[in-house]
């Protein structure tokens, strides 16, 4: 009898022990080796100061004390203390130089080391309370990957002012092109319910630097600017408010006639000027530090100022002249495009946007997607960056994974992120990369932000597959400097999330590296786009053909025919290649010096065309249709070696996603193959697997409930 029970206790404990279902995203503490430094530094804290955001402070300190070492952060007076963090003062300018303290601004901290006589005192400063907070969290990071402080020390502030997520979230809780449950927001118990998620949701933002949360759907319903609402919205923006974390709302163009009772939404009508002015005091009643609003209008069925024939810059005045008087801003979305014209939607944003340049208010931001088309899992850079010059420009990532295999297939999104972010665009010149387009720095303009739109919900890892956390995490790390490299993300992602061990970072930062490569392999290689299935985007569709709008098809896109395939954007095609820089339209206009990971996105190839791999572009297509599903499966094996680092629970959650991305790759390579074969009429090259199936099964998957639509 005993025996079982030292048995049963036994047992539990070590289940206890390695369970971990990832709800601690990348603020795990776990435990660190006792014999550090550290351990003394969390004896001897000195935090001044006295506001909710000092609060949270320490208490963030007294959470990590406690997993690092089970113990708690224990507070003492400044001259007793081993880290000191304080706002600059007086007594700070003795230790940290104006210069380091000038260069943060109001969102960036210093942390120094510095010696005097036998003691060392770690310093954290900054100008506000949000930047000591934010110096904290990176200190805190230090500690648990066991990095040392450089020599230096750290003196960093964000790049880019509003760092932004943008939740797709209805107030019925469902996430539109959500993959990892229900919305967090749970309207029907706010403002009463304040859940311990929404506290959490701030700190894992803040920890990354991230500073405004958009908590609505850009398909939006007026309902959210009702009283009734904005007392919720508010409870909210009470929890993010310590967090350094501003509430914004999107506005749905027809407002004024929906919950405003006028018969016009037109933004030249001087009742809807003051409905909106009345609307934006209201707000700003219940959120003071209220941060704008984010419009999308005049797209995909969504209202906008189009309505009343009037232009887009005319549409968002309107809001921002409402905003103005209390410090909003408008981000108004570039993603506009007609269902009755028939020119290339890629070109159609820059289109109505570029003659606008320059007539938006200065409390406006145009809010454009990475790339012209719509989040395809590669796409090159948006021909408005580079194109507008004198209206701010702000990036939209899109985190969630709509046209990336949804929750289970791993595509670490940083590299994606970053080969946007670091393409030229030659606006001024060599060197004028997206990134310092989006910072402000190469037009010189104030107002700066970004956004992604999050893949957030009520799983318990949030993410739905743990490995999107990391998106989330490195999306925040890019926004607050979109200068960051994604092997560094990595590292730091793994060594926070899930452990130290050297075998196990070296080999899933390897893994996730390549991962985004690996799925435009075997999904949209050489750049294919826009063939996912019809509506929900989940799994392959190259078939999809006439339905009510050429642009919604794949047909439209990958344009396949006996000849070749590829969407002819040159002068002989849709011409969209002249909206970029002639540096660049004129090298990519050109087949042979087109980077070939865009070659089929500019051009329609012949099958038998030769490419750099001295292979034809249909034996080229294949091979890499094949490599993905190699590399897809060779992760199962890769992972299951790690089998022991880290906890069981998570360990076989992860394993099992993996052997889902495995199968649904070979699903793409057959299905995409096949149906292109009936076109190139050519086999498959040695290397590439034979399909078990033939087309029309592939053709006849059908899921249903596919979420998030
Ligand atoms: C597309 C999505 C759609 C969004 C739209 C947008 O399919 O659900 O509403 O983008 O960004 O990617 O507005």
């Amino acid at each position: 009898m005993k025996k079982w029970i030292i048995f049963y206790f036994l047992l539990t404990s070590a289940i206890q022990a390695s369970a971990n279902d990832g709800y601690k995203l990348w603020l795990q503490y776990y435990s660190i080796p006792d014999d550090s430094e550290s351990r003394s530094h969390f004896g001897s804290i000195h935090v001044s100061g006295n506001s909710p955001t000092i609060e949270a402070i320490k208490q963030e300190l007294d959470l990590a004390a406690n997993g690092f070492f089970g113990t708690q952060a224990i507070m003492k007076e400044a001259d007793e203390a081993s880290i000191i963090i304080k706002k600059h003062d007086k007594e700070i300018a003795n230790v940290i130089s104006k210069k380091d303290i000038n260069s943060i601004g109001d969102q960036g901290f210093v942390i120094k080391t510095i010696k005097s006589g036998s003691q060392t005192k770690i310093y954290i400063t900054a100008n506000s309370d949000l930047g000591l907070l934010y110096g904290t969290f990176k200190w805190l990071q230090y500690v648990q990957k066991g990095d040392m402080l450089p020599e230096d020390g750290l003196v960093q502030s964000p790049k880019i002012e509003r760092r932004i997520l943008n939740h797709w979230d209805n107030l019925d809780r469902t996430v539109e092109r959500g993959y990892s449950g229900f919305s967090i927001w749970n309207w029907h118990r706010l403002p009463r319910h304040i859940d311990q998620q929404y506290l959490d949701y701030a700190r894992a933002n803040a920890a990354i630097g991230i500073n405004g949360t958009v908590v609505t759907n850009v398909n939006a319903n007026s309902l959210v600017l009702t009283e009734e609402y904005l007392e919720k919205v508010a409870a909210l923006a009470d929890v993010f408010r310590p967090y350094g974390i501003k509430t914004y709302l999107t506005a749905r163009f027809s407002s004024p006639i929906e919950i405003g009772k006028l018969n016009t939404a037109d933004p030249l009508d001087p009742d809807v000027q003051k409905w909106w002015a009345d609307k934006a005091e209201e707000i700003y009643r219940h959120i003071p530090d209220f941060g704008g609003f984010l419009v999308k209008a005049d797209s995909e069925g969504q209202p906008g100022p189009h309505n009343y024939k009037r232009s887009q810059a005319e549409g968002a005045n309107l809001l921002a002249d409402a905003l103005k008087p209390h410090g909003g801003i408008v981000m108004w979305r570039a993603f506009v495009y007609s269902e009755e014209s028939p020119d290339d939607r890629a070109k159609q944003a820059y289109n109505e946007f570029k003659p606008l340049d320059g007539k938006f208010r200065d409390n406006v931001i145009v809010q454009v997607k990475n790339g012209a088309i719509d989040f395809q899992p590669r796409e090159p850079f948006h021909p408005m960056f580079g194109g507008l010059t004198q209206t701010p420009l702000m990036m939209e990532f899109q985190i969630t994974q709509e046209y990336l295999g949804h929750d289970t297939h791993m595509a670490f999104l940083s590299n994606m992120y970053e080969e946007v972010l670091q393409t030229d665009t030659h606006a001024k010149g060599e060197g004028s990369t997206v990134s310092k387009i989006i910072s402000g720095n190469l037009h010189d303009h104030d107002l700066t932000a970004i956004a992604g739109v999050a893949n957030i919900g009520t799983d318990r890892n949030w993410t739905g597959n743990h490995f999107h956390q990391a998106n989330w995490y490195s999306y925040g790390r890019l926004a607050w400097d979109p200068d960051e490299s994604s092997d560094i993300i990595a590292k730091d992602w793994l060594e926070l999330t899930f452990t130290r061990d050297e075998t196990f970072v070296s080999k899933i930062q390897k893994m996730m590296l390549d991962s985004h490569q690996m799925v435009v392999n075997y999904m949209t290689p050489l750049g294919l786009h826009h063939i996912m299935a019809w509506n929900h985007h989940y799994g392959p569709g190259p078939w999809i053909t006439d339905k009510h709008r050429d642009d919604w098809t794949s047909t439209y896109y990958h344009q396949a025919s006996s000849y070749g395939i590829g969407f002819d954007r040159t002068a002989s095609g849709s011409n969209a290649l002249s909206q970029y820089h002639p540096h660049l339209s004129e090298k990519w206009s050109d087949k042979s010096s087109v980077p070939e990971k865009y070659l089929l996105w500019f051009h329609h190839v012949a099958w038998d065309h030769t490419l750099s791999s001295g292979r034809i572009l249909w034996d080229e297509l294949a091979l890499r249709y094949q490599k993905g599903v190699n590399e897809a499966r060779n992760n199962i094996e890769t992972w299951q070696e790690m089998e022991g680092k880290i906890d069981q629970e998570r360990f076989k959650h992860i394993a099992s996603f993996l052997k889902i991305q495995a199968e649904e790759a070979e699903w793409w390579k057959n299905a995409c193959l096949l149906y292109f074969q009936q076109f190139s009429q050519k086999p498959f090259p040695d290397g590439v697997e034979e399909p078990e199936r033939d087309l029309n099964y592939y053709k006849n998957i059908d899921p249903k409930f596919v979420p998030g639509i």
